[in-house]
């Protein structure tokens, strides 16, 4: 990595205590062919972080040498584990397979195994990050560590527009695009190097919005440059993917249809792809937005979105090719009196119904919560609904609600809880993290997706903080089990420092930081009161007489959207128990009651607290704890780079500016309506 952009986790910064393994200056290879660019990738990053972290040169056991007191045996295995319900022949199953590594101590030597150089590429990134974080080596190793990653398909998706803006991005400009051109350079396999060594293995490299150039991504005009960047991407295990305009036949075809049973549409469709896939063959597949947000799609032909999504799968099915399908489709002309139509039952209304007809290479993307990525939301009810369909999540790093990498939000906590969450859609195997595994279906494809942070800013992802969703993301997504605390001391004593004092004190801010931002924002589960367009800073109303379908229908008597049986129904698209729980009052966990329910203000929560007085506490909490992680940054100076420090200390300001906006803004706005005082006294506006 070049001195232009930070070098985040994969710094390696020089390492004392393991003084012992500068023994390790040899490697050798059994098995696997010299040429496999995988292969040399690996050797390079082992050879590149050993020398910088220990001193250590490395060199290659030849014929002629005697054998070395110590050496790193890299080895092709066919010792496999079984995944106890995968299906023998699924695709999952040959990328786990491939994925899968085993490191263990043997003698004086060091051996990394791996049924392919993917798994070889995982197993040193994984024993690079072992002395990173200075772990003791035969501790970490010497009883073997085998690791098969947790989901299958673990992607990015680039929000990126080919003028060189960036949807929803907080980072600069894409480093990928630039005046409509793809731009290849050394940062693009730096990227490819740091999203590998947290075990990422798809990117979807345009924006799911697919305009103007991006449209022509699929002809002539793109193809040498892109089967560049597959190329490069699939020397780091990374499969390209692109998003397609649904309506390339119209757009750049020439046709006047794009309804997906129409004969001159498929046959568009079926020579386009032929070429495509002759001119991009690392290409492995595509990402769809149809029907939504104003994106043509199949419904303007009365046809379905199996219709549409089996149509492009059964096209590129002969070059091992899959389609990506989301399902973040819903109306999006809603008039507010409209009280019936309800924008969070839109994808399970849309997608539950053809469960069983997507073909095999389809896979349904699907986004944690029903709505659009807020701070709290119940987790979508198509996850545990479809059996019959491939599934995959869709999380969102970029912090679109979440603070926009101004405000600090360490996300890795709300996934977890995302993946935990029990869908019981079975006796067993039924959590989220189950389903996308594909452990509980058995599943051909599946995986986990997140929309990505980073852009060209010197850090990548505007925060340094914001560092570490993208870090915690592909940590979690390749071992589920592993916790939010792990994963934020990895990348802390990677990317900041390996102090002790400077990891807690980073940890002590990360953690909490979702609860926080969750405090001084939306109470309850209710979401939304952002912005709008912008999506950053508080606007109660903002969104509430618009078309979005977005509303927390707040009177003088109380607030919340009536999702019940007595309301918009949408509590009952969930299995047994959730569907009882999220449909009483009762029962409803206080931090989704508003998302479910239309309370009273003086309606009394779990916690034994007036919904009207949790609003207040929780305001004023979250603009207080937000200070605390301001001030706990502070102490930091002098003790992690000037460059990290300011960069965040100037973010915690601006935080601290919206923190107080948040709190003033709603908590006026509730006194106004209800008219009812803190309990407190303290200052409402
Ligand atoms: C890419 C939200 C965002 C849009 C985004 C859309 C989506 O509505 O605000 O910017 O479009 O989600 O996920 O498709």
């Amino acid at each position: 990595m070049n001195d232009n952009y930070a070098k985040l986790w994969l710094d390696y910064k020089p390492r004392n205590i393991h003084q012992e393994y500068k023994r390790l200056t040899y490697f050798c290879i059994e098995g696997f062919d010299r040429s496999d660019i995988i292969i040399c990738n690996a050797i390079k990053e082992l050879s590149f972080g050993l020398r910088k972290m220990l001193g250590i040169s490395l060199k290659e056991i030849d014929e002629n040498d005697s054998t070395p007191e110590a050496y790193i045996l890299i080895r092709k295995t066919n010792k496999i584990s079984e995944k106890k319900s995968a299906d023998k022949l699924s695709s999952n199953k040959e990328i786990l397979d491939r994925e899968e590594f085993e490191i263990s101590i043997r003698g004086n030597n060091l051996c990394i195994e791996a049924l392919g150089s993917v798994g070889i590429l995982y197993g040193v990134f994984d024993f690079l990050r072992t002395i990173a974080c200075d772990r003791n080596i035969p501790d970490t190793y010497s009883k073997g560590r085998k690791i098969r990653p947790t989901n299958p398909l673990r992607m990015l998706d680039h929000w990126d527009n080919m003028d060189g803006n960036i949807e929803r991005g907080y980072s600069g400009k894409s480093f990928f695009y630039e005046n409509n051109e793809i731009i290849i350079n050394e940062r693009t396999y730096d990227y490819a190097r740091l999203i590998a060594s947290v075990g990422i293995n798809a990117v979807v490299i345009n924006n799911v919005n697919v305009k103007a150039a991006a449209s022509y991504m699929i002809t002539d005009r793109y193809f040498d440059k892109l089967n560049k960047l597959g190329e490069i991407f699939a020397g780091y295990g990374i499969g390209l993917f692109i998003s397609l305009n649904y309506a390339s036949t119209i757009e750049i075809g020439g046709l006047d249809s794009a309804d997906p049973l129409d004969e001159n549409v498929r046959a568009w469709w079926k020579e386009k792809m032929a070429e495509v896939f002759r001119r991009i063959p690392s290409l492995k597949g595509f990402l769809v937005k149809a029907d939504s947000e104003g994106r043509p799609g199949p419904f303007t032909y009365g046809r379905t979105q199996a219709d549409g999504a089996n149509m492009l799968a059964d096209i590129v099915k002969e070059y091992g090719a899959i389609i990506i399908w989301r399902c973040f489709v819903y109306n999006c002309r809603q008039d507010w009196r409209d009280t019936k139509t309800d924008r969070a039952r839109a994808g399970y209304d849309n997608f539950m119904p053809m469960d069983g007809d997507y073909h095999d290479n389809v896979i349904l993307q699907i986004k944690n919560g029903p709505m659009d990525f807020q701070i709290r939301e119940p987790v979508s009810p198509l996850l545990g609904g479809l059996r019959k369909t491939n599934q995959m999540l869709e999380v969102q790093i970029a912090q679109e609600y979440t603070g926009q990498q101004i405000d600090v939000c360490y996300l890795i906590p709300m996934f977890k809880e995302i993946l935990g969450f029990k869908t019981y859609c079975g006796k067993e195997n039924d959590t989220v993290a189950d389903i996308i595994s594909g452990e509980t279906f058995g599943s051909r494809f599946s995986g986990i997706a997140a929309v990505t942070n980073t852009g060209n800013d010197f850090n990548w992802t505007g925060n340094y903080l914001a560092g570490a969703n993208l870090f915690g993301f592909g940590r979690l997504a390749f071992e589920n089990n592993l916790d939010a605390e792990t994963i934020a001391e990895e990348f802390i004593r990677m990317t900041i420092s390996d102090d002790d004092r400077v990891v807690n004190t980073i940890k002590e801010i990360l953690l909490p930081s979702r609860a926080i931002y969750e405090k001084y924002t939306c109470p309850l589960g209710i979401g939304w009161m952002v912005t709008p367009a912008t999506h950053y800073g508080c606007s109660v109303d903002g969104y509430e007489y618009d078309r979005w379908g977005t509303y927390h229908r707040a009177d003088h008597l109380g607030l919340g959207v009536d999702r019940s049986d007595k309301g918009t129904g949408y509590a009952l698209q969930y299995n047994e128990p959730n569907s009882s729980v999220y449909n009483s009052k009762k029962k409803c966990p206080d931090e989704l009651v508003l998302f479910f329910h239309h309370l009273s203000y003086d309606h009394v929560l779990h916690s034994g607290k007036t919904v009207i007085q949790h609003i207040y506490d929780s305001h004023f909490e979250g603009f207080d704890e937000a200070k605390e992680m301001a001030a706990k940054w502070e102490t930091l100076k002098g003790d992690v780079s000037n460059e990290i420090y300011t960069n965040v200390s100037e973010r915690f300001k601006r935080q601290l500016l919206n923190a107080r906006e948040w709190c003033d803004q709603v908590n006026s706005y509730f006194y106004r309506k209800s008219g009812i005082p803190d309990k407190y006294g303290r200052q409402i506006w």
